[in-house]
């Protein structure tokens, strides 16, 4: 699935697009089961996050996490090697793509919580500019279940984050948006099997989850592997989670070719 020039130039002008029926509904439905089949089981060992900035394991706010979804279940492993997708990360970063950062986010109905404004570089700590997140609904994702908003325009520069725990701890989301001009955000919302796709510098942020279902969706991370390798690699992730999806490695970087499933 290659994007149009249209969307190409949005995505560059206004940081984000939109793009819909990325999945038809036997695809999502299957990866809905392996979703959950996969949360339950993180919950069974007892390793099941619940990343929801500013308060977590609360009973209330929740937002649980699939860390490195790829390694968790096979499925999620296949989506990113998805021919569809990658011709169209490869029109946002280039043809050399490697794997950042892989993460499923559920907010369950009612308690789902808010991820506060963030930027994702200033998680990846990447040189350049070639990182892009696609963003997959698994559900309808709207404005009363949790979509993503925007700041269009937003991708200029890097703002200040304040850090809302101790990285050691190795919680999903720790970097937060303090001082930040919403007036003008757009809510960004997406059908079930659409993407929402945004550049790496663009302020984001999603609510709560006031409705009776749940909101489901597959943040997938990439980067153009030819740069330098992102500096959150050398506080060390497990063997396997950042692969080289397509095209040719920075010669130079420590993580290689790495095994990706
Ligand atoms: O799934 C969400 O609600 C937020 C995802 C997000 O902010 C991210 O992946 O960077």
């Amino acid at each position: 699935m290659r994007l149009s020039t249209a969307e190409l130039s949005r995505f560059h002008d206004q940081g984000y697009l939109v793009a819909q029926g990325f999945l038809d509904g036997d695809e999502i439905a299957h990866l809905t089961t392996c979703y959950m089949d996969t949360v339950e089981r993180l919950r069974t060992e007892q390793s099941l996050e619940n990343v929801q900035s500013g308060g977590d394991r609360d009973k209330d706010f929740q937002v649980f996490q699939i860390r490195t979804a790829h390694l968790q279940h096979p499925i999620f492993g296949m989506l990113i090697h998805d021919t569809r997708l990658l011709d169209m990360v490869e029109g946002l970063i280039g043809p050399d793509i490697r794997l950042v950062h892989y993460q499923g986010l559920y907010k369950p109905p009612r308690t789902g919580g808010i991820i506060g404004w963030h930027q994702d570089n200033r998680y990846f700590e990447v040189e350049g500019e070639r990182t892009v997140s696609v963003w997959l609904a698994l559900d309808d994702a709207t404005v009363e279940n949790g979509c993503m908003w925007y700041l269009p325009g937003g991708h200029d520069r890097m703002r200040e984050h304040r850090q809302l725990w101790d990285t050691d701890q190795k919680k999903g989301f720790y970097f937060a948006i303090d001082e930040i001009d919403e007036s003008h955000a757009e809510a960004a919302p997406v059908p079930a099997g659409g993407l929402s796709i945004h550049h790496c510098l663009m302020p984001h942020r999603s609510l709560r989850n006031e409705t009776d279902r749940p909101r489901r969706g597959l943040a997938m991370h990439f980067m153009d592997a030819k740069a330098p390798d992102p500096g959150f690699l050398k506080r060390g992730l497990r063997p396997g989670a950042t692969p080289l999806l397509r095209g040719r490695a920075n010669p130079d970087t420590i993580l290689g070719t790495g095994p990706s499933r």
